[in-house]
């Protein structure tokens, strides 16, 4: 039991600046009270998240969603609040230029504004201290035969061979894939395999990251987390669930028993020791929940299914799966999963000196009213799509 408190103690779970902002669907976006003006207020928000669990100490930025004057300051003010400068997310998705494409545009012109802002996203890295880059594409074509599959992935591997090359010591680079939307006939980084092809091609500071929602429905994900781990090439993670597409809902809502497979192979593959450098990260929009206490939800589902993943009699597991015992083996598996782990994480929490449940204390805190009150007036964020 200490060497599972050991671990749950030590992982940290990081937030996405995102979230905190009003988000919705192509059809609306609702403006929920007290959201932040601005990326400051933003990691208000999150140190709320990482104040009530103890183990979200890190915040992710989008940028331009993110975009200041002083990078400095802003890790600054983030040092201030208790928390740090997560991954740096690049957006190459939402500028008129980037109609066809961004590094994989058929037009050098945009290639190069996109991969200048990949490379202005690793300046914002020095600047905050980040260490790790994220890089989505939404490129991709709707109709065949509109571009060569062939040339946009030479202009892709171009393109992250200059970014790749312009890291720093102890910075990396998670190449994220999805397997469609918003381009709907092919994309250009549709699966982990074409995403670990390229990042092997690069080397050591290239990684892929394994967004939860971007797989086609039936997608054995575990299995993907388990082959990325074994060649050390897992990045991390962008946590969230899906019932249909890419729904970007509270992790461990959708499927609580896929997360914790997910959560057994990362511990069975040595995935919680930090020298691994796994990011458990979120990418959620909560559109019609309050927005704090969703990602202290998700926090906690995270932190639920590591604990069940940890819990699995990993001797009883083997000597049964040697034995052939399929019966055997599938019960030490589920026994964990069954396990109700939310005395032992309350214990924990107040081993801390936390309160046992994060839920309640938040609640009960008087920061929502506080923000409700005070930000009114100004823009509130959002996702600018
Ligand atoms: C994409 C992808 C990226 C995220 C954006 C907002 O689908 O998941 O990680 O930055 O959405
Ligand atoms: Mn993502």
């Amino acid at each position: 039991m200490t060497d599972i408190k050991a671990a749950l103690r030590a992982q940290h779970i990081e937030t996405p600046s995102w979230a905190y902002g009003n988000s919705g669907t192509r059809f609306k976006v609702f403006a929920q009270k007290g959201v932040p003006r601005d990326p400051y207020e933003k990691l208000a928000d999150a140190a709320q998240v990482h104040a009530h669990t103890g183990i979200a100490p890190t915040v992710a930025l989008h940028i331009p969603w993110d975009k200041v004057d002083d990078y400095a300051d802003l890790a600054r003010h983030a040092r201030d609040l208790g928390v740090g400068i997560g991954a740096i997310n690049s957006n190459v998705f939402q500028d008129d230029d980037y109609m066809l494409g961004s590094v994989t545009h058929p037009s050098a012109r945009v290639r190069r504004k996109a991969t200048g802002h990949l490379l202005e996203c690793v300046d914002i890295m020095d600047a905050t201290g980040s260490d790790t880059l994220k890089l989505w594409f939404s490129d991709g074509i709707n109709y065949p035969g509109q571009d060569d599959l062939r040339a946009r992935q030479d202009r892709l591997a171009e393109s992250l061979a200059e970014v790749y090359d312009r890291l720093g010591e102890g910075q990396r680079f998670l190449l994220e894939y999805k397997l469609f939307e918003p381009a709907f006939y092919a994309t250009d980084v549709p699966d982990w395999g074409t995403a670990y092809a390229h990042c092997v091609k690069l080397g050591p500071k290239a990684q892929v990251v394994v967004d939860t929602g971007h797989h086609a429905p039936g997608t054995n994900i575990e299995f993907i987390v388990a082959f990325l781990l074994r060649e050390g090439k897992l990045g991390g993670f962008d946590f969230n669930s899906r019932f249909y597409a890419d729904d970007d809902l509270m992790v461990g809502a959708a499927d609580p028993f896929q997360l914790f497979r997910i959560m057994f192979e990362v511990v069975r593959g040595g995935g919680l020791e930090a020298e691994t450098g796994v990011a458990f990260m979120l990418d959620q929009c909560h559109n019609i929940e309050p927005k704090i206490p969703g990602q202290i939800r998700s926090v906690m589902n995270v932190q639920e299914a590591t604990a069940k993943a940890l819990l699995v009699d990993r001797e009883a597991l083997a000597a049964a799966q040697s034995e052939g015992d399929v019966l055997g083996a599938n019960a030490v598996f589920m026994d964990a999963y069954n396990t109700d782990v939310r005395p032992l994480l309350a214990e924990l929490r107040e081993e801390s000196g936390l309160a046992p449940d994060p839920m309640a204390a938040y609640a009960t805190s008087g920061y929502f009213e506080k923000i409700a009150a005070e930000r009114v007036g100004g823009n509130q964020a959002g996702w600018g799509a």
